[in-house]
């Protein structure tokens, strides 16, 4: 059979750059060129995008990702990637969109696909925009039964205007400390804690300082475990993995270090937990309306022991050393086995919907 053609898209506008070609590094060197060739897509840190030759073999190293100045011919091999606009056939099988952030995650390059009617690996751009906005995703969450810490929003002119109401709101409902958060990144920039009102005002200011609405979230000792989702319509949960910060770590068999923190999978919990976290990251695909793969992130509170949903990721992390694929890994699916499957779940999805009517005819 003839391979699939995969594009790789990569680098973004975003702080995490770096991160997507390191990525797309180690997915590149994963793939099996026995079943597919890869296209290389380069978004600059300015935005612009640059087309690579379709390659039998990975690159040899990460600069290679860095593709050269636009030229005339690139352009033209953009223009047929992007058929599909003016009616043609893409040169594209598939898209693997490794973009983090305000321009690639938050369902925007998802559309770019769609209209140009490319399949595309991951979550559509409903569960990518819903998960890219906290507070919307914890309404959905809340309306799924899911259970989660309190927290409270408010947009800029709110704050401007109603700045001393809104505080003894919140002071009320959450009393300290809090961490409070712009509602729509997905890293951590922005983020602080406060632990009176002079610097939750501090925080406040901050956190608008990246984004017109804020969440405020109350503080809660509890453990993190995280659990990977992967599927459409009947998805599967992997094993829990449990996030630990350097430091609280003393003894554990698996654990993997990611830098700042370490990962013991599987998550040492009892079974009956590991269960009930599974049923949960489940509810809260279907809550935001997943498709291909999210990880869902949970606290385990240690006074109660209870399960409270943070959030879910539909970009995960995703070298081989990554939360979500270990899991997997852990849960007996391989790095290039999962590729696989993401792959073929684009492609499920992409015929699914072609096979639907979209207009009057
Ligand atoms: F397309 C998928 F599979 F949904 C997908 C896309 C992006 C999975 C994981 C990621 N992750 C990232 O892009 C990143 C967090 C490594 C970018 Cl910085």
């Amino acid at each position: 059979a003839a391979k699939l053609t995969v594009g790789l898209v990569y680098g973004g506008k975003s702080g995490e750059h770096e991160v997507s070609l390191q990525t797309a590094f180690a997915v590149m060197n994963a793939f099996d060129y026995s079943k597919y060739e890869i296209v290389p897509f380069y978004i600059t840190k300015q935005g612009l995008w640059k087309i690579g030759e379709t390659l039998g073999a990975p690159y040899s190293g990460i600069e290679q990702l860095k593709l050269p100045d636009a030229s005339e011919d690139m352009n033209a091999a953009l223009g047929a990637v992007f058929s599909g606009l003016t009616g043609g056939e893409s040169a594209i099988d598939v898209m693997f969109p490794l973009l983090h952030g305000t321009y690639g995650e938050d369902g925007t390059i998802q559309g770019l696909f769609e209209m140009a009617n490319i399949p595309y690996i991951g979550a559509g751009v409903l569960a990518s925009s819903a998960g890219m906005d906290k507070v919307v995703m914890k309404k959905l969450f809340a309306e799924a039964g899911l259970d989660q810490c309190e927290y409270y929003y408010f947009n800029l002119s709110s704050w401007k205007y109603r700045s001393h109401e809104l505080i003894i709101s919140m002071e009320d409902k959450l009393g300290y400390p809090v961490f409070v958060k712009p509602a729509n990144l997905g890293s951590s920039v922005g983020i602080s804690k406060a632990v009176d009102k002079e610097s939750l005002i501090k925080a406040v200011d901050f956190a608008f300082r990246y984004d017109t609405k804020v969440i405020v979230e109350e503080f809660i000792d509890a453990r993190e475990v995280e659990v990977s989702v992967l599927g459409n319509d009947e998805p599967e949960a992997s094993v829990p993995g449990e996030i630990v910060s350097s430091g609280e770590y003393y003894d554990y068999a698996a654990k993997y270090t990611d830098g700042k923190s370490q990962m013991l999978i599987p998550a040492p919990v009892d079974p009956e937990v590991a269960d009930r976290l599974r049923e949960s990251a489940l509810s809260a695909f279907r809550a935001i309306e997943g498709s291909g793969i999210t990880r869902a992130d949970f606290f385990l509170r240690r006074s109660d022991g209870k399960i409270l949903i943070n959030e879910v990721n539909t970009m995960p992390g995703f070298t081989p050393f990554s939360m979500y694929p270990l899991l997997w890994r852990e849960t007996g699916l391989s790095y290039a086995a999962l590729l696989d499957r993401m792959i073929e779940l684009a492609l499920e999805r992409y015929r699914f919907r072609q096979s639907l009517k979209f207009d009057n005819e």
